[in-house]
């Protein structure tokens, strides 16, 4: 036929002294061999990109950038990926695990050294002349020293060094004696709460080892869907250090060490993940200086970049840690991000920079500062809701509770722990707080300040338990308010904190939502508010009250809250949620929040503590209480890595 003539035609000169039938095959087949085997090729290829990033094809084939999808805008993946390109002698810091997870000889001997006692753990880190004041006898000191001095050999300007972050704190964060008090009636209450925190664990420890949760009712364990597996150990690190349960901080440590997996390909919350993950980590390495949370934080840190890869470099809420995508919550509306959960990330993303010395993690959260500094605020509130494609708002729904809280509790902490040079955090803070009172805090008829919830200008008077953390946070920033404005900061912050306690009955726990209409004060109208889930925020709130006013009666209120928690939430193995606060023949939950052991205990056994445990000079507690230190840069660096930054 013409047609074959013509292939013949056009080929038979590349093949010289070869006939077209001369390998058995006809043109046409081999035509169609060869689009077939050109197809197969292309379908491998185009493989590659849905394989996990940990397949060594994968890594083979393709650069790391060429990994991910690439967009453009200030957040976009590639720019993270760039930033995160090191000098060749800096790719892999002492103690890190590398991309590929194999670990370095410092961290392999790290897990391989048997459980330390408390004591043993504060000895090792002795490192700068602060801790030598502190507790240890002055021979212990100077090895301890010796060792710090050495683990931190090698330690550029450019590195993160323990031992001069030690030497930054003006106090010991354990204070003298671990924070025990002289009054033996208080002691004797901390002791019950450690009891309680021995207890918590105990349980979730022999029936929910490894998953995000302890069910203490049916006496198994629960994973969700919302972040990864462990949740209650990563959480418990921090506040077993604390209150010296040694053997308990061990078994997470080594759990930490083998098993946290961070490759899991589910979808976890960005926020979540952030002040549950890396917030306790970064704790468990402050606190203790073990290199394998140091090692840990950073390789998660890295995981949560592309959620920041949008138009606007706001990002979305929920992340694939193992294959990088991210996409918005099914619930917010329209593809929206949520406040408190973008403006959470600061205090956890500055320390980030600081441990990696990367500045990615720094730009990432100044960028969503600017973003909010620039968009028009309604009546200078923030809405819930802002677009991370446009950048604008999505709803004008405004609230102090769930969806805006830790947005307002960040711009604050962020001040403080800048060691109150962050001046762009105090002016924002400052300012929301004034559209607040402005627009939100409201009078009861029976005398009670609350803050209500805004929707497009018409008051909600609800307040939600969530809300009762904001006594707590007024009253931290009352001291850097204008001077004309600081005793109203303190009163206002009392008076929140006494509306919190009088939702307190008569279970003497309180409902998720209570309410100031329809003839109510500060009670759950509705029947699905009723329910309380072993939340902090209430006794958050005291903490920090008692530490600003030692006012007897935030102890008291405490104490309170520890009887209730006995007689209506410990069960045979462990602590549960109750469903109706108005109930005293309770129904169980099921469910011990890993925020019980991260917060409600942790700020109870501060609460009976003296204050120097934990110093409010040198830590700043992120929202799930996880303590971080306040960043000292001109203690931190040398003048040369100061002047860096500041030219950047
Ligand atoms: C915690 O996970 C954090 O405090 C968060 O900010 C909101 N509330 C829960 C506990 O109630």
């Amino acid at each position: 036929s013409y047609k074959k003539k013509k292939v013949h035609l056009f080929v038979s000169p590349g093949l010289p002294g070869v006939s077209a039938s001369g390998m058995g095959l006809r043109l046409s087949q081999k035509f169609m061999f060869l689009l077939f085997l050109s197809g197969l090729v292309t379908l491998c290829f185009g493989a590659l990109f849905f394989l996990p990033d940990s397949v060594r094809l994968k890594r083979i084939f393709l650069s790391k950038t060429e990994t991910q999808p690439v967009t453009v805008g200030s957040g976009s993946e590639n720019d993270a990926r760039e930033h995160l390109k090191k000098p060749r002698d800096q790719e892999h810091p002492r103690g890190m695990t590398s991309a590929k997870g194999e670990t370095s000889t410092k961290l392999k001997t790290l897990t391989r050294k048997p459980s330390v006692s408390h004591e043993a753990t504060e000895e090792r880190l002795a490192g700068g002349k602060a801790q030598e004041d502190f507790t240890l006898p002055r021979s212990k000191a100077e090895s301890a020293s010796e060792r710090a001095t050495a683990s931190d050999r090698g330690a550029t300007s450019d590195t993160f060094s323990y031992a001069k972050f030690k030497g930054c704190l003006l106090k010991p964060p354990l204070g003298r004696d671990n924070g025990k008090p002289s009054d033996p009636r208080t002691d004797e209450r901390r002791e019950k709460v450690k009891e309680m925190m021995k207890f918590a664990w105990d349980n979730y420890k022999r029936y929910a080892w490894g998953k995000n949760e302890l069910r203490p009712v049916t006496r198994n364990g629960h994973i969700g869907n919302m972040f990864g597996k462990g949740a209650s150990i990563i959480d418990s690190l921090d506040t077993l250090y604390i209150m010296g349960l040694m053997e308990e901080y061990n078994d997470a440590k080594e759990w930490v060490q083998n098993s946290l997996d961070l490759n899991s390909n589910g979808e976890a919350s960005l926020f979540e993940v952030n002040i549950r993950y890396v917030g306790g980590l970064l704790s468990a390495y402050y606190l203790t200086g073990e290199e394998v949370f140091k090692s840990k934080v950073l390789e998660l840190g890295e995981k949560l970049l592309p959620a920041f890869n949008t138009p606007t470099g706001i990002p979305r809420g929920v992340i694939n840690l193992g294959s990088g995508t991210s996409w918005s919550w099914g619930w917010a509306s329209a593809g929206s991000s949520i406040l408190a959960e973008f403006g959470t990330l600061h205090l956890e993303f500055v320390h980030l920079t600081e441990l990696s010395r990367n500045s990615i993690y720094t730009e990432k959260v100044m960028n969503i500062r600017k973003v909010l500094n620039k968009i028009e605020k309604p009546h200078g509130l923030y809405p819930n809701f802002l677009s991370p494609v446009s950048g604008n708002w999505v709803q004008h729904h405004v609230s102090i509770g769930g969806l805006g809280d830790s947005f307002y509790e960040y711009l604050i902490k962020s001040y403080l722990m800048s060691d109150k040079t962050d001046d762009d955090a105090k002016k924002m803070y400052y300012g929301a707080l004034e559209a607040i009172e402005a627009n939100l805090v409201q009078k009861s008829p029976g005398g009670l300040t609350y803050m209500a919830e805004w929707r497009g200008g018409i008051l909600d008077h609800k307040m939600g338990h969530l809300a009762c953390f904001s006594g707590g946070m007024i009253g931290i920033g009352a001291d850097d308010g204008a001077p004309e404005k600081r005793q109203h900061y303190l009163d206002l912050a009392a008076e929140i904190t006494h509306t919190c306690h009088e939702s307190y009955t008569p279970t003497k726990l309180g409902p998720e939502a209570f309410r100031f209409d329809g003839g109510g004060e500060a009670t759950a109208t509705r029947l699905n508010d009723r329910y309380y889930i072993l939340r902090p925020e209430v006794i958050e709130s005291y903490m920090y009250m008692w530490r600003l006013t030692h006012d007897p009666k935030y102890r008291e209120w405490g104490w309170e809250a520890v009887e209730a928690l006995e007689q209506h939430c410990r069960v045979e193995s462990g602590f549960s949620g109750i469903r109706d606060v108005y109930t005293m023949t309770v129904s169980h939950d099921n469910m011990q929040q890993s925020f019980f052991l991260s917060e409600t205990l942790k700020y109870l056994y501060l609460l009976f503590s003296d204050d120097d445990l934990l110093p409010l000079e040198d830590w700043v507690f992120n929202t799930e209480a996880h303590p971080l230190p306040v960043v000292r840069k001109s203690c931190l660096q040398d003048k040369a890595t100061q002047d860096k930054t500041v030219s950047k």
